[in-house]
């Protein structure tokens, strides 16, 4: 089954959206297999923003994703990498649609409350780079696999 991985960044954090961004992935259909809270090195951000690496906007960035604790996650379901990335909007909240999270929740591109693989070669990526193996949980929310 397709896995994604999702972060909530320490602005989604600190400003309570843990659990509204967690429901509306339950809602949604899709399983929570991995979740932690953790303080974020800066080699980890490094790592993870690896392509930005270049970009004026790198150290700010980095900056901020260590800046407070940040909730990991992976989800699981059909779709999901594409689907979590439709529900969280553009990169740029300005740009993103209202009931996405990032156009319900946010105005500034450094502040964009969450973070989503963008494609399943990303998604394997960075699932391995958050988690280990016996992080992640493999279990069904429901007996029978036409209800979501
Ligand atoms: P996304 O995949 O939507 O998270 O967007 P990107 O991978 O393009 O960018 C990663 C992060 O860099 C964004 F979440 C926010 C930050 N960023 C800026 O701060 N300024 C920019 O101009 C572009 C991205």
């Amino acid at each position: 089954m397709e896995r994604t991985f999702l972060a909530i960044k320490p602005d989604g954090v600190q400003r309570g959206l843990v659990g509204e961004i967690i429901q509306r992935l339950e809602q949604k259909g899709f399983t929570l297999v991995g979740l932690k809270l953790l303080q974020v090195s800066k080699e980890l951000a490094s790592t993870h923003y690896g392509e930005h690496q270049a970009k004026p906007f790198f150290p700010g960035l980095v900056e901020f994703i260590t800046s407070g604790p940040v909730v990991a996650m992976v989800w699981e379901g059909k779709g999901v990498i594409a689907t979590a990335r439709k529900m969280i909007g553009a990169t740029n909240p300005l740009n993103s649609e209202p009931g996405t999270i990032r156009g319900d929740f946010g105005i500034d591109v450094g502040r964009n409350v969450i973070h989503g693989s963008d494609a399943p070669e990303t998604a394997v990526k960075e699932i391995s780079l958050w988690f280990g193996p016996e992080e992640l949980v493999a279990w069904s929310s429901s007996l029978t696999p036409w209800i979501y």
